[in-house]
């Protein structure tokens, strides 16, 4: 009997295999979730669909979360196909490539609001959609990193971003607390996605963290997923507002070379 036997949930960030998403969604179906995806734009349709086939999805829909009668038309789709839902998973960001270098300092007024609308107001906006549709004992799920908490080099607006998404996973969890829905999220360590291609000096980063991790490797996004069925699990049952690392312990080490 798999941890999330019968549950129904959204993960809501597939691009292709390497998303965190789809860690994520692999490890719940091998617990026994029915799962439904969106996707954005008929480019990243054309990956999804296949992916989503593997793994029986019910649900396919575009879902473009800068949209609010997009959101409304998914969420009536989800509606009509489930009634009820049992857990969300929100493992999308974005924001304009030119400011994820450089100067914080030098972020324009729409590459802010861009980067926050994306990347954290759509968890509140998706959150309030789908708690309509749940009952005590669900749970919601975010993706952060660690540059929510520390300034990292060039992750820049995005850090603000992360910071403002773990105070929204906090008042989420109050508000949505009394229903029986919890709200988490988890930080993961460095991974090689879409998301993360294109960003110069992503490989150093990674062969850093594999020097100094306190498990001397990163993540994957398998790691992620076995964590991330714990919290959509009745496991994690007394657990709510956290933000739970998923990181090899790096966040936790203070060592800057193996053995310091
Ligand atoms: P990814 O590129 O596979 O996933 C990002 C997803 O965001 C994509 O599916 C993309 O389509 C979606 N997206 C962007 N703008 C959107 C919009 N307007 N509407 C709908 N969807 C939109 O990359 P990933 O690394 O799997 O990222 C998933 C989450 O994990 C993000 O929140 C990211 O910040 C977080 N995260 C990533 C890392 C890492 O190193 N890769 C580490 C920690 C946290
Ligand atoms: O959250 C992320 C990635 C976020 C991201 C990445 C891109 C690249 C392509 C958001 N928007 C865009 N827009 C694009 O056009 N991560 C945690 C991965 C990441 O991104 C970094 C990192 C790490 C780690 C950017 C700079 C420094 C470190």
């Amino acid at each position: 009997m798999g941890m999330l036997e019968g549950k129904k949930g959204l993960i809501l960030g597939v691009a292709n295999d390497r998303s965190i998403a789809w860690g994520i969604a692999q490890q719940a179906v091998a617990q026994g979730a029915r799962v439904g995806f969106n996707y954005l734009g008929e480019a990243l349709e054309r990956r999804v669909r296949p992916l989503a086939e593997t793994v029986s999805a019910e649900i396919v829909e575009p879902l473009d979360v800068t949209n609010d009668k997009q959101i409304d038309e998914f969420f009536s789709r989800v509606e009509k196909e489930w009634g009820e839902l049992d857990f969300l998973v929100h493992s999308i960001a974005f924001a304009n490539k030119d400011s994820l270098k450089d100067r914080f300092l030098n972020t324009s007024r729409g590459d802010f609001h861009l980067a926050l609308d994306v990347s954290c107001y759509s968890f509140v906006a998706v959150a309030r959609r789908a708690a309509s549709l749940m009952k005590p004992g669900s749970s919601m799920l975010t993706l952060s990193y660690l540059g929510a908490v520390r300034a990292i080099p060039n992750y820049n607006v995005m850090g603000v971003a992360k910071a403002a998404l773990e105070a929204s996973v906090r008042y989420l969890a109050v508000d949505l607390g009394v229903d029986g829905i919890r709200v988490n999220a988890i930080s993961a360590g460095p991974i090689k996605t879409l998301a993360a291609s294109g960003i110069s000096g992503f490989k150093g980063i990674l062969s850093a963290y594999e020097k100094v991790t306190p498990l001397r490797r990163n993540v994957t996004i398998d790691d992620v997923g076995k964590s991330a069925v714990y919290l959509l699990s009745d496991l994690s049952s007394g657990v709510s507002g956290e933000i739970h690392y998923v990181d090899a312990g790096f966040s936790v080490s203070s060592s800057l070379t193996p053995g310091d």
